[in-house]
C-alpha cells in the first residue's frame, strides 16, 4: 500500500485532522521516518491512519523489543526513538524497555493506545494505569484523552527526551482522542522554549578553581563517561586529555568517548575494569568526572575509594552530585559547554611520571592477559570477540547482552569512536541485544552491526529472529554459548562454593532454530574455525548466526567483589 499523502507539518495553515493522524503527523514533523510497534484494539485508529504518512513502522514480536529497539535507535544515532504499543498487556510488555532506557538515560518515546476516556478508572478491557506504573521509570508521562492535547503532548515529550539528562517520556492516548478531529498545527503545537534550570550555571570562580586544581595536581585521571557520548564532547574531552596531559579511564558506557589506541586512554575502570585504570584512580591526586554518576560497579565501596583525590564532577543532572561521592567541586551544565569554558584556562604541564608509573603497572598485568595465553584448543569467549575485533578493524557497532560475554565485548572490542558499543549498563537487561541490535541496523544501515549475545539472554527475546526476516535486515549475531548463566555461574564459584543452583541453562539448537526463520548460521567449536565462520557470516548478504560453543567455566577477571575496595581484585590465576 503506498505512502500518499504527507499531512502538513509545518507552516502551514491549521488542517482539521483525527487524533490519530494528528499522532503521525506530529511525529512526521518531529522528523521521525521509523517506529517499532505492536497493535491492538485500543491503539487501532492510530494504526489504521500510519499508511498516511510516510513512516516505516517495523513490526516486533513482543513489545519489550519495541522499547529495545527504539533505545538501540537512539543509541546507535544519537536520534529519538520511538516504540508504539496498545494498552494493558501491550503497554506493561513496554516496561522492561523503559526501565532499561531510563537507567541509561537514554531519550525514547513509547505511545501506548489506553481505553477510552468514558470507562477509564472502570477496570475496562486491556485497561491498566500505565502512567502509574511507569511514573518510576520514565522522565515524564502523559495521560491524554483530547485529540487537541495530542500534538502539544507529543512535541512536549521530545523536548523533555532530549533536554538536559535524557531519558524516556510516554505518552497514553485514550481510544476516543485518537477518533475525535480537532485542528493540527504542528508549529502552534511547540513546546515553550526550554527554560536550563536555574542550578545549570557555571560561576567565573569554579572555572578557575577546577583549573586551579588541574594544575596543581601530580596524579590526575579523567573518569569519561556515557554523558561524553551524550553530550557530543568528544572533541572537548580530547582538548583536555591532551593539552594538560591527563590519563583517561572510562566507565562501561563510556567506552569509545576517547579512543582506545590513545596513549593516555587507561581502558575500563571498574568492577571488570582494567586493574592499572583502577590502581591509578585509588592512587590518584585529582579525579575529573566527565558525564558520570559514579556508580556502584565503578566505585567499589564508597568508604574506600580514591581517598586520597580531590573530585570535579562536570554533570548535568544537579540530583547526581554529591549523592554516591562528595565532589570539591561541581560545574554543572552540559558537559561539551563547561568544557568549552574551562579549556581556555588549561595550559600544557608535566605529569609524565605519572603516566610512567601507570605504564609500568600494566607490564605485569599484560602477561596474565587472555590474549597471550597458547591456543589449548579449547574455545575462549575472549578470543572469539577479539578475533571478532580485528577482523572488523573495530568498526563495527557491536550490540551486547548482559553477563560474561557483555564484560568481554567490553575488555576486548576495543573502542575508537562514540557510539560503536551498545549495552545496558545501569539495569543490565538480559533479552537486549538482539532487539536493541534491530533498532540499531535502521539508524545505521551502511555500518556492520554486529550482536553479542550470551545463551540465557539471547533466548529471553530470539522471537525477534521473524522481526529480522519480515524486515530484510543484515545482522551479524554470535551466541557466547557457554551452557551456562555464566556471570551468575561465576558468582557462584567465588562467593557460594561453586553452588551451581540454577545456572545450567540448556539451549535450542540455536542454529537450527536460525534455520527455522529462513537464517543461516553455523555452529563453531575451535578457534581455528573463528576466522573463517565470522568471514561467512560477515559476506553473507542476509542475517548469519554463529553459536560459538565456548568454555564452559571460564571467568571473567579482573573482578573487584562487590563491597570491596576498588584495588581489591580477583585476579585470572596464572594459565587459567
Ligand atoms: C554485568 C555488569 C557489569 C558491569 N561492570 C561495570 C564495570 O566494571 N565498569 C563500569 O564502568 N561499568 C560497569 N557496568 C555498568 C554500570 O552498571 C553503569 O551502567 C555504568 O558504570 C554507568 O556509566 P556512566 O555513569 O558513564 O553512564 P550513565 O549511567 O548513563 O550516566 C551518565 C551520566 O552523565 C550525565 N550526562 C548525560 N548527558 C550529559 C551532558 N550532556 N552533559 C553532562 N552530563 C551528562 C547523566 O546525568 C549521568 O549522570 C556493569 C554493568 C553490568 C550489567
Ligand atoms: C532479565 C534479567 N534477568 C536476570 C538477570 C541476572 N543475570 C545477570 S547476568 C546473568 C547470566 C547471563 O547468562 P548468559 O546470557 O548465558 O550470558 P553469560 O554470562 O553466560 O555470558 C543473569 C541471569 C539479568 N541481568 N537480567
Ligand atoms: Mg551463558
Amino acid at each position: 500500500m503506498g505512502k500518499t499523502t504527507k499531512t502538513q507539518a509545518s507552516n502551514n495553515p491549521p488542517a482539521r485532522l483525527t487524533g490519530a493522524e494528528i499522532m503521525w503527523a506530529t511525529l512526521e514533523g518531529e522528523g521521525v521516518t521509523q517506529v517499532f510497534g505492536y497493535p491492538g484494539g485500543a491503539i487501532l485508529p492510530i494504526y489504521d491512519a500510519l499508511r498516511k504518512f510516510p513512516i516505516h513502522h517495523t513490526l516486533v514480536r513482543h513489545e519489550q523489543g519495541a522499547a529495545h529497539m527504539a533505545d538501540g535507535y537512539s543509541r546507535a544515532s544519537g536520534k529519538v526513538g520511538v516504540a508504539i504499543a496498545t494498552s494493558g498487556p501491550g503497554a506493561t510488555n513496554l516496561v522492561t524497555g523503559i526501565a532499561t532506557a531510563m537507567l541509561d538515560s537514554i531519550p525514547i518515546v513509547c505511545i501506548t493506545g489506553n481505553v477510552s476516556s468514558k470507562v477509564l478508572g472502570t477496570d475496562a478491557f486491556q485497561e491498566v494505569d500505565i502512567t502509574g506504573i511507569t511514573l518510576p521509570v520514565t522522565k515524564h508521562n502523559f495521560v491524554i484523552s483530547r485529540a487537541e492535547d495530542i500534538a502539544p503532548a507529543i512535541r512536549y515529550a521530545f523536548q523533555i527526551a532530549q533536554t538536559g539528562r535524557p531519558g524516556p517520556v510516554l505518552v497514553d492516548i485514550t481510544k476516543d482522542a485518537q477518533q475525535a478531529t480537532a485542528e493540527f498545527d504542528f508549529a502552534a503545537a511547540g513546546p515553550r522554549p526550554h527554560r536550563s534550570h536555574p542550578m545549570l550555571k557555571v560561576e567565573e570562580r569554579e572555572l578557575e578553581q577546577a583549573a586551579e586544581m588541574i594544575h596543581n595536581a601530580k596524579r590526575p585521571v579523567i573518569l569519561a563517561g556515557h554523558g561524553v557520548i551524550e553530550s557530543g564532547a568528544g572533541r572537548q574531552l580530547y582538548a583536555l586529555a591532551e593539552r594538560a596531559q591527563i590519563p583517561v579511564a572510562l566507565t562501561l558506557l563510556g567506552l569509545g568517548s576517547f579512543p582506545a589506541s590513545h596513549k593516555l586512554n587507561l581502558g575500563m575502570m571498574g568492577m571488570h575494569g582494567e586493574s592499572w585504570a583502577n590502581k591509578a584512580i585509588q592512587e590518584a591526586d585529582l579525579l575529573i568526572a566527565c558525564g558520570m554518576r559514579f556508580d556502584d560497579r565503578v566505585t567499589g565501596t564508597l568508604s574506600t575509594y580514591a581517598t586520597n583525590a580531590k573530585k570535579i564532577h562536570i554533570e548535568v543532572d544537579p540530583a547526581e552530585v554529591n549523592k554516591n561521592v562528595r565532589v570539591d567541586v561541581a560545574l554543572l551544565g552540559d558537559l561539551s559547554e563547561v568544557l568549552e569554558q574551562l579549556l581556555p584556562r588549561i595550559h600544557s604541564r608535566d605529569v609524565s611520571a605519572w603516566v610512567k608509573t601507570i605504564e609500568a603497572s600494566k607490564g605485569e598485568v599484560a602477561d596474565r592477559d587472555i590474549k597471550n595465553l597458547p591456543d589449548s584448543g579449547r574455545l575462549r569467549a575472549a578470543h572469539v570477540i577479539n578475533d571478532i575485533w580485528r577482523m572488523t578493524g573495530g568498526n563495527a557497532i557491536l550490540v551486547t547482552d548482559v553477563g560474561q560475554h557483555q564484560m568481554w565485548a567490553a575488555q576486548y572490542y576495543l573502542q575508537e569512536h562514540p557510539r560503536g558499543l551498545i549495552t545496558s549498563g545501569g539495569l543490565g537487561t538480559m533479552g537486549f541485544a538482539l532487539p536493541a541490535a534491530i533498532g540499531a541496523k535502521f539508524a545505521c544501515p551502511e555500518k556492520e552491526v554486529w550482536v553479542i549475545a550470551g545463551d540465557g539472554g539471547f533466548q529471553m527475546t530470539a522471537a525477534e529472529l521473524a522481526t529480522i526476516v519480515q524486515e530484510g535486515i543484515k545482522l551479524n549475531i554470535a551466541i557466547i554459548n557457554n551452557g551456562y548463566l555464566g556471570m551468575v555461574r561465576q558468582w557462584q564459584e567465588f562467593f557460594y562454593e561453586c553452588n551451581y543452583e540454577a545456572t545450567p541453562i540448556a539451549s535450542p539448537d540455536f542454529v537450527k532454530l536460525a534455520d527455522a526463520h529462513g537464517i543461516n548460521g553455523l555452529t563453531v567449536r575451535t578457534r581455528a574455525e573463528v576466522a573463517a565462520a565470522v568471514e561467512q557470516a560477515r559476506s553473507a548478504p542476509g542475517t548469519f548466526l554463529l553459536n560459538f560453543k565456548v568454555e564452559k567455566e571460564d571467568s571473567v577477571y579482573p573482578m573487584i567483589p562487590a563491597g570491596s575496595a576498588l584495588h581489591e581484585m580477583i585476579r585470572r590465576p596464572n594459565g587459567k
